[in-house]
């Protein structure tokens, strides 16, 4: 493989006759893009042996594979990655510099595969990178989005979409394969017919359908030949529009079919953590859920001589929440309908076949579907959802005889909804949550009946982060300097990086920890110079919140505190304290006000702020536009303090925490997702820990909420920065422009309790925090040694720790190995 054999002479000849074939230019003529499409192109003929050398090794072994299901895959770039795995960065990257050419100028030629809205999407990169780097059989399978999540423009500190045309100049390492096309249907009539044997079968008609078709990227794993596969599916229409139709009077039916396949995979829905029940979005799941499983059983029967009895053995369904959630039905269609199997069999089949992860508790994303919309347009698997909740049922009643209030709370039909949560835990093995406080919460409160009636299917697997994008190839100071210290183990083996525990007493390794630290934080002055115009000292302290816009996240109370800040050196303008950098980086969900309006008031505080004489650089705020997996890389590596601020209870887990704390940031932080567990690792001496515990929120919330309005009164400080939101300070005079945010913590606009996020309840215990930092930064012998401690503690964190969990508790999967022998 290229690891051992990278040639680089024959590499720049390959490249130089891509150019020439693609493009009819030498390297020297050629754009800075087509230079990158010639790399990548010359790369993917590198690996496409050892792609297909994998599969075979997966055939001749009969291995069981696990099928990622997931609406979201945010992949990021992957040219840097992939070099990175296949062990060619450093070949290439000389290669090309040779030819006169910078890598990094290469690599910012692609796009990001925006596939994805945040955490969840990223975790399943993540995972893909690890399952191939153990050398575990896996598919990742998704939607080929035309559109993905949104470019953000910040006009007038107004949040602005930019529709993401990803794959305008194409994707050079995609593969289609049209020889695995399915058609999938929607809506029409079911009609049952009666086979010779007596039993019935179930014809779905008049109905719509569309092709989906598959485009294969490949997976690579670190230094091992194994190269897995994420397969996304492309709609096109059953036959394209033609005449014939027409003349058969079915031109309506043409139009629209057309149409479908058009719209069902146009664009990523950029909701995070929020329910909209959309009929599109419905489509996009039974799209790419049908096609993939019966691709998965497809594959499984021509291998096993096309008797799917035993299927559970040899596949996987794990549900990336309850998105994928009709696979438990339409597997059991599939099963029933189209091998012929009983309910029974077909049931236990299933549900020795599906696995569900729930990454959220926020009642606001829990997928309800109404029924009508649902049985309109998947009228069979409607049907078979309603006999799954009509057994359920039966099984409730006969556990809990009598108690009728149970069954209500349990069903998965109720209230004209299908409850998809309850659906995938009924049709589940297993059912675990994303850290061990959410795992918790899940067991104790939200899936309280759940987890007392089937107890056995709960467990925990905390998420993790692949240590390979996000050190190896986001940090590569840090990463060298690792290596030096402790060899190059933490690569694949994450654990083996705590051998720097005892370098953070040695003076000298803190100083070139802090060196490297800096120089990161150039690298970042000069990103937030060139895109957003502004200057910042990279001397001061780079504090830093990254993450999805949400008032569960509190960017607000970050901001606040920022503009109290501002008011105490507006009061004593010799006020004593460390230079700060306040960075924000975020997308609000398109359609969410409040979240939109506080990306606003960020903007707004860093014009008065920055542009205000008297604050001397003491504090500057920037917000980074267009946050995403490609220059967050550049931001964990510059970081100085990890903002991970939610209310406690609400972040499931949070990855971004994780990846903080592998670049060498202390965590800020609510006891809340992982951020117990990093602390647990780490030491609390070592973060800086505020607010609420979850238990605390929790029993606010059952006993209706707390008074921020005491807040209001008896804290001069808070009221303060809250009258400022509607004076005009940071509006330029307009008294109603934040009013929404006001009027959200202290009197609830619009409905629901006022500061249901309890920003007013932690807002002291947070300024006390953020004194703590300032106090703490000042002894830089300190700093340094717990920034490298909690490098040095970050070992749980990789995803490589997670998948092998998910493996030994779930998947049960054997390694493949693959030898590419030299011939
Ligand atoms: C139906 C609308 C919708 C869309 C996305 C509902 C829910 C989601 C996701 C579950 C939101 C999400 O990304 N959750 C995050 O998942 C991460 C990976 O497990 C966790 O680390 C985050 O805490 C969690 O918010």
């Amino acid at each position: 493989m290229m690891n051992q054999a990278f040639d680089k002479e024959e590499f720049k000849k390959q490249v130089a006759s891509k150019v020439k074939s693609l493009y009819r230019k030498t390297i020297d003529e050629a754009s800075m893009q087509q230079v990158f499409q010639a790399v990548c192109y010359t790369i993917k003929d590198q690996i496409v042996d050892e792609w297909m050398a994998t599969h075979e090794a997966f055939r001749e072994n009969d291995s069981k594979i696990v099928y990622y299901l997931s609406m979201e895959f945010l992949m990021g770039r992957a040219l840097g990655n992939n070099l990175i795995n296949m062990g060619a960065y450093g070949g290439v990257k000389e290669a090309l510099s040779e030819l006169g050419i910078d890598l990094n100028v290469v690599e910012d030629q692609e796009r990001d595969y925006a596939l994805g809205n945040g955490g969840l999407g990223r975790l399943a990169a993540c995972f893909l990178d690890s399952l191939a780097t153990l050398g575990y059989p896996a598919y990742g399978c998704g939607i080929r989005y035309k559109y993905g999540m949104f470019k953000q423009e910040i006009r007038d500190g107004y949040q602005i979409e930019v529709p993401d045309d990803w794959l305008k100049n194409g994707n050079p390492f995609e593969m289609r394969r049209d020889e695995y096309t399915y058609e999938v249907k929607f809506g029409g009539t079911v009609r049952a017919e009666q086979k010779p044997d007596g039993n019935y079968t179930y014809i779905q008609e008049n109905c719509q359908s569309v092709l989906a078709v598959p485009y294969d990227l490949p997976i690579i794993g670190y230094g091992n030949n194994v190269i897995n596969t994420l397969r996304i599916w492309d709609a096109e229409p059953v036959n394209t529009f033609c005449l014939e139709s027409f003349d058969r009077g079915d031109y309506q039916k043409a139009v629209e079919q057309e149409n479908l396949a058009k719209t069902i995979v146009e664009v990523l829905y950029p909701n995070d953590n929020h329910y909209a029940g959309k009929e599109l979005r419905l489509k996009q799941q039974y799209f790419f859920i049908s096609a993939s499983v019966r691709a998965a059983v497809d594959r499984y029967k021509n291998l096993h001589g096309g008797d799917v009895h035993h299927l559970y053995e040899k596949v996987c369904f794990q549900m990336n929440d309850t998105h994928p959630t009709v696979a438990v039905p339409e597997l059991m269609r599939v099963l029933m309908d189209e091998e012929g199997l009983g309910w029974d069999e077909a049931w236990d089949i299933t549900t020795k076949t599906c696995a569900y992860t729930n990454h959220t508790i926020m009642a606001e994303a829990l997928e309800k579907w109404p029924i009508d919309l649902f049985s309109r347009l998947l009228p069979r698997i409607y049907q078979i959802v309603e006999e799954i909740n009509r057994r359920f049922m039966a099984e409730i009643r006969s556990r809990y005889p009598g108690n009728e209030e149970k069954v209500e709370k349990m069903a998965i039909l109720y209230n004209g909804q299908v409850r998809m949560a309850y659906l995938a835990i009924v049709g589940s093995f297993s059912v675990n949550g994303v850290a061990r406080l959410h795992t918790e919460i899940l067991e104790k409160q939200e899936l309280k009946d759940f987890y007392e009636m089937m107890p056995q299917k709960f467990n925990n697997k905390t998420n993790g982060i692949t240590q390979r994008r996000f050190l190896l190839h986001g940090n590569p100071l840090l990463a060298d300097w690792v290596t030096e210290k402790v060899g190059d183990g933490w690569i694949t083996d994450l654990r083996k990086i705590s051998g720097l525990i005892p370098l953070a007493d040695d003076p000298a390794c803190r100083e070139q920890f802090r060196q490297i630290k800096r120089q990161n934080k150039v690298r970042l002055a000069k990103y937030i110079k060139e895109h957003n115009g502004i200057d910042v000292n990279p001397d001061s302290i780079f504090d830093v919140q990254v993450k999805r816009l949400h008032e569960y996240k509190r960017q607000l109370m970050n901001i606040m505190h920022v503009m109290y800040l501002y008011n105490k050196i507006k009061e004593n303008p010799q006020l004593d304290i460390v230079p700060r950098t306040f960075i924000f980086g975020a997308k609000a969900a398109a359609g969410y006000h409040r979240a939109k309006l506080t990306i606003k008031l960020i903007n707004s505080v860093a014009d008065v702020v920055n542009n205000d004489p008297q604050v001397n650089g003491k504090i500057k705020v920037v917000f980074i536009e267009d946050y995403r997996v490609s220059n967050a890389e550049i931001i964990f590596a510059a970081s100085d303090v990890s903002e991970q601020i939610s209310t406690a209870s609400k972040e499931a887990s949070g990855t971004g925490n994780m990846k903080f704390m592998l670049n060498g940031a202390l965590t800020l932080g609510t006891m809340d997702g992982a951020n117990v567990e990093i602390v647990e690792e780490v030491g609390a001496e070592n973060a800086f820990i505020f607010g609420l515990s979850a238990e605390e929120v929790i029993r606010y919330e059952n006993n209706g909420g707390y008074y921020p309005m005491e807040v209001y009164n008896s804290d001069p400080d808070v009221r303060k920065v809250l009258n400022q939101m509607i004076d005009g300070t940071f509006s330029g005079g307009d008294k109603e422009l934040f009013r929404e945010l006001y009027e959200s913590l202290l009197n609830s606009w619009g409905g629901g309790r006022p500061d249901c996020y309890f920003i007013l309840k932690d807002f002291r215990s947070y300024a006390d925090a953020q004194k703590r930092v300032d106090a703490a930064y000042r002894d830089q012998e300190w700093w340094a040694k717990a920034a490298i401690l909690n490098v040095a503690h970050s070992g749980k964190f990789s995803s490589d720790r997670t998948i092998q969990e998910y493996v030994d508790d779930i998947w049960h999967l054997e390694k493949v190995t693959v030898n590419m022998d030299e011939e």
